[in-house]
């Protein structure tokens, strides 16, 4: 059964962090209804979901993902790399022991779950302004004993996180922004357009990928691999730097 956690979206959502201020103001009310849609996606595709409650005193909550990084029935629990997102893993951390093996990491080890991704027995972590030295050892140190393997990738100047460009598309297949990696670090990529990037960042489910709204190449792309796209909006979470991937944790 594919398991995921959501959390919900806090009213302080109008304050989460992005690079650059957005042009016009997130809207919350209109985000809650985009988080909604993301998670009847999760639903229909059979995913079992849990939904965490919000902290309004974490602007950033709903994007779990960057809490945890899940491989070989355990759970790495991060210390995300924002200050302001270090609250973020406790409640994350209650919910996922009911299911798996919990793992920590220490200070001064730094780690955001969007920086990871997992294809079959291989994490790729990209090294970032939020991922560390500490937290790339870390993360060998928990997984490489539970026999994965984990290989470092730097990434291009202004990506936050790794899966801002790339995201797994099953154990054996990536979904990779044009230009933005090198595409022989990956087993068969699949390329879209660079004036698509944001596209990049998908969830698939067997052969359905739930994508971002607004991006017909992609879904061209994705339609010729043989995948079904399910695009959802994603207009505010976007406005702080988020995607899809980032706000759930899937295993
Ligand atoms: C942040 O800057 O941390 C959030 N506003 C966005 C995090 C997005 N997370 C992700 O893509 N994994």
């Amino acid at each position: 059964m594919t398991r995921a956690i959501v959390r919900g979206v806090p009213d302080s959502f109008a304050y989460a962090l992005s690079a650059v201020a957005p042009e016009a103001p997130i809207l919350v009310g209109l985000a809650r209804q985009q988080h909604r849609a993301y998670c009847d996606a999760l639903g229909e595709l059979g995913a079992s979901l849990t939904v965490l409650p919000p902290d309004e005193a974490s602007p950033d909550c709903v994007f779990v993902e960057d809490t945890a990084v899940i491989a070989g029935g355990v759970a790495l629990i991060t210390r995300p790399g924002a200050p302001s997102r270090q609250a973020e893993p406790g409640i994350v951390a209650a919910a996922l022991a009911a299911h798996l093996e919990i793992a920590r990491m220490a200070e001064p080890a730094t780690l955001d779950g969007g920086d990871c991704l997992r294809l079959g027995s291989t994490i790729y972590v990209g090294r970032s302004a939020r991922t560390n030295d500490a937290g790339i050892s870390r993360l060998a140190q928990v997984f490489a004993t539970r026999g994965l393997r984990v290989v470092p990738v730097e990434l291009p100047a202004g990506v936050l996180h790794l899966k801002c460009v790339v995201s797994p598309l099953g154990d054996d297949r990536v979904l990779l922004a044009e230009g933005s990696l090198d595409p022989g670090l990956f087993p068969h990529p699949v390329i879209v357009p660079a004036a698509e990037t944001y596209a990049a960042n998908a969830v698939a489910i067997g052969a359905h990928v739930i994508v971002a709204e607004g991006f017909p190449r992609t879904l061209d792309v994705l339609s010729a691999a043989g995948f079904t796209p399910h695009p959802v909006p994603t207009s505010e979470v976007r406005k702080a730097d988020g995607s899809l991937t980032c706000q759930s944790l899937i295993w």
